[in-house]
């Protein structure tokens, strides 16, 4: 019997060498991986580093809506991987990197299996702009599990000062 059909949110991520570039490279390798299907892409920002050493480069970050038949853990490893081939080099943690792609939603419910390895919805989604505003541009009304607020609310809730610090660089980036 097939898996069913799993509406899941991706949130990718660089700040290092030719990101737009990279992204264009993962967005190939998504759309050629068995059992996910690209239903949306959100405008590109750039968007001030949170966390991480100082002095690091502008981000870029948008967020991509799937559906799939894979499960969390074999999406996971799919983004993994892809990460891996875009060379991303795992050193300080929030430092800058060629490429994150995170598992921010995957359906409608919590999924938490085996700690810190695979959380979801991602457990730092609900304070960060640069995720919630890409995410709000695909799914404004979508109640974040765990949460009981939609994405818009989220994103309104958060400092105007966040919001006003990142810059839509453009809608067409694929
Ligand atoms: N992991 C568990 N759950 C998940 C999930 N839902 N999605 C595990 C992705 N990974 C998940 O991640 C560490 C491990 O988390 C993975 O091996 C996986 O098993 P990582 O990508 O190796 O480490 P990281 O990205 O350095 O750390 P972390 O804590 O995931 O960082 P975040 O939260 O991804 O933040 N500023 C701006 N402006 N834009 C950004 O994109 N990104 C980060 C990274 C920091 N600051 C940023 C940005
Ligand atoms: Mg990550």
């Amino acid at each position: 019997m097939s898996r069913p059909l799993v509406t899941a949110y991706l949130g990718i991520g660089g700040n290092l060498g030719n990101v737009r570039a990279t992204f264009s490279g993962a967005m190939s390798a998504l759309k050629k991986s068995n059992g996910i299907s690209i239903t949306g892409v959100s405008p590109l920002y750039a968007t001030p580093p949170v966390g991480g050493p100082e002095a690091q480069p502008l981000y870029l970050n948008a967020v991509i809506e799937i559906d799939t038949r894979l499960d969390a853990w074999e999406l996971l490893t799919r983004l993994l991987d892809i990460e891996t081939e875009f060379a991303r080099v795992r050193t300080i943690r929030w430092g800058p990197r060629t490429l994150d792609l995170d598992l921010l939603l995957f359906g409608p419910a919590e999924y938490i299996d085996d700690p810190p390895d695979l959380i979801v919805p991602h457990p730092r989604l609900v304070d960060r702009t640069f995720v919630l505003e890409p995410l709000a541009d695909l799914a404004p009304s979508l109640i974040v599990p765990g949460t009981g607020r939609s994405v818009e609310a989220l994103r309104d809730a958060l400092p105007a000062s966040d919001r006003a610090g990142i810059r839509l660089v453009g809608t067409t980036w694929t």
